[in-house]
């Protein structure tokens, strides 16, 4: 799947959604193209903080926003991107080797996100410049 993939999830509801709401399914291996290994989620962020400056070496991840909106500046060697994420049926794919940044948090923003691999601090490149010299000598 490409960095910046948009996929959309189904939302199971019968005729009296209003009252007795939406159900939506996510299988690893299924919907999501990876085994799940870990999901973490992101609350309390005000709008005007920001989070993420990173890239990942291998992890894959899903972005999910379940209640409010966040905003997500991608950065890859093909492309540089920003996507509004505003309702609980849209995942974001961000795999390998893509800048993410996760900014204007709005009306108590729930981020959900399902991860490939376990925690592991030595996936991340942290530095942009270290990030931006690895995508020169991947000759991206
Ligand atoms: C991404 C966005 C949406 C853990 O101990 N376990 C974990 O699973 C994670 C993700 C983080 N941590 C620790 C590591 C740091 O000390 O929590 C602290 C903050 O983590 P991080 O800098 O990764 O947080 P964000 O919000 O900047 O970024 C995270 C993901 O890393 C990132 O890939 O897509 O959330």
């Amino acid at each position: 799947m490409e960095n910046g993939h948009l996929l959309r999830f189904r939302d199971i509801h019968d005729a009296d959604w209003k009252n007795t709401g939406h159900l939506t399914p996510i299988e690893g291996m299924g919907e999501v193209p990876f085994a799940i290994q870990r999901v973490y989620y992101i609350t309390g962020v005000s709008g005007e903080a920001s989070r993420g400056y990173h890239a990942h070496k291998t992890l894959e991840q899903i972005l999910i926003c379940l209640h409010g909106s966040v905003r997500v500046r991608l950065q890859t060697a093909q492309f540089e991107k920003e996507y509004l994420l505003d309702d609980p049926f849209t995942g974001l794919y961000v795999g390998q080797m893509a800048w993410h940044e996760m900014y204007d948090f709005q009306n108590e923003a729930v981020l959900l996100v399902l991860a490939s691999e376990h925690y592991d601090e030595a996936d991340y490149i942290r530095d942009i410049q270290a990030f931006l010299k690895l995508l020169e000598e991947a000759g991206e």
